[in-house]
């Protein structure tokens, strides 16, 4: 059976880019027959500054979103990467695999590092040695995943093949992103050339999965368009981001292809597409918002769901990390 693995940082503001490029992906791929493992990803959200009890907080949020959007935890393994040290060990690991060259070429850190990359940590720079840890310390398939991770993705591809190549051995998959949706890039609600992200500075860009629906209206009314009708055709969508992001953005939400979704609303002006599309919003994400705040009513319980996920999922990473460390010829305890 296929085994798939993802992850989301808990960094604050989960918002729907996060959602429909990521965690409603995860709940589609739960219906399906395979092994899944979903990570709050404590230990990249960390590479740069959190304050602690933020941390804290933004973690067992994020649990809580997971579940509330309708991942079982009885199903799915629901982690929190530093409680299973493997990904770390793993990590090490990779890090002696990967080279430099690779890394600087990774737009993430060019663009989180950006003109001061000598004050940036050194983790920010190793981040994609420890997500290619997180996927194959699993010896994971598919990875579910924005647009945004497909060259991450690549680097962990190009890790597990060196890594075969230098030990002689065919132990870890070469794994598969899977990038689909029409939702794998959802754009800022201000400015369509930038993708929707938790840490823009601006709350009106984003809708966050906390945001009540008085907010999800209004940041929908005021979102960034452009004074022309809808298209009824996707071509029509050129040249016109904002437009292409609200429509996309409706598409993945009313599970609707985009073709389908401009045959509906083509010709309509975004005085009349805005409030269609704030009601589908608030429709689709108020029960999520809602059970959220129940289950963070419920810590206790949060913790361990994360505690017991744990237990799990190191059930597949200790044998997986034995093995890797006597191929590397790490002398084991006796
Ligand atoms: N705008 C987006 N559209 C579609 N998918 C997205 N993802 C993130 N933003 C969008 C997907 O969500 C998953 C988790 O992302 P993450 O939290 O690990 O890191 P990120 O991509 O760095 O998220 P942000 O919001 O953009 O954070 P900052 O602002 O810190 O950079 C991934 O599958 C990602 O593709």
């Amino acid at each position: 059976t296929p085994r798939v693995f993802s992850g989301i940082q808990p960094s604050g503001n989960l918002h729907l880019g996060n959602y429909l490029g990521a965690l409603k992906r995860f709940v589609d791929w739960q219906a399906k027959d395979v092994e899944s493992i979903y990570c709050m990803v404590d230990m990249h959200a960390i590479t740069v500054w959190q304050d602690p009890a933020d941390l804290k907080k933004s973690t067992r949020e994020l649990c809580a979103g997971f579940i509330a959007a309708g991942l079982d935890p009885e199903q799915s393994i629901l982690i929190n990467q530093s409680q299973v040290p493997e990904h770390a060990q793993l990590a090490w690991i990779f890090n002696c695999v990967a080279r430099m060259g690779w890394m600087q070429r990774m737009t993430q850190w060019k663009d989180k590092a950006g003109k001061n990359a000598q004050n940036a940590s050194l983790g920010l720079f190793a981040y994609p040695a420890l997500m290619a840890a997180d996927i194959l310390v699993y010896h994971a398939t598919h990875v579910p995943v924005g647009e945004d991770q497909k060259q991450h993705l690549e680097l962990t591809r190009d890790i597990a093949m060196k890594f075969n190549h230098d030990y002689g051995v065919d132990f870890f998959p070469v794994t598969e992103p899977v990038i689909e949706g029409a939702a794998t890039r959802v754009m800022s609600l201000r400015d369509g050339s930038k993708k929707m992200s938790k840490s823009d500075a601006s709350d009106a860009s984003r809708i966050n999965l906390t945001d009540d629906a008085d907010t999800i209206a209004k940041k929908i009314r005021k979102a960034k368009t452009d004074p022309d009708a809808l298209p009824s055709e996707v071509e029509g969508l050129e040249g016109r981001p904002e437009a292409r992001n609200l429509v996309n953005i409706y598409a993945a939400m009313a599970e609707q292809s985009v073709e389908q979704v401009l045959a509906d609303v083509g010709g309509k002006a975004f005085s009349e597409f805005k409030p269609m599309l704030a009601d589908l919003s608030v429709a689709k994400m108020s029960p999520i918002t809602t059970e959220m705040a129940r289950l963070m009513q419920h810590q206790d319980e949060i913790d361990k769901i994360l505690a017991r996920g744990s237990e799990r999922a190191r059930e597949i990473t200790a044998p997986i990390l034995r093995k890797t460390y006597d191929i590397v010829g790490m002398v084991a305890p006796v």
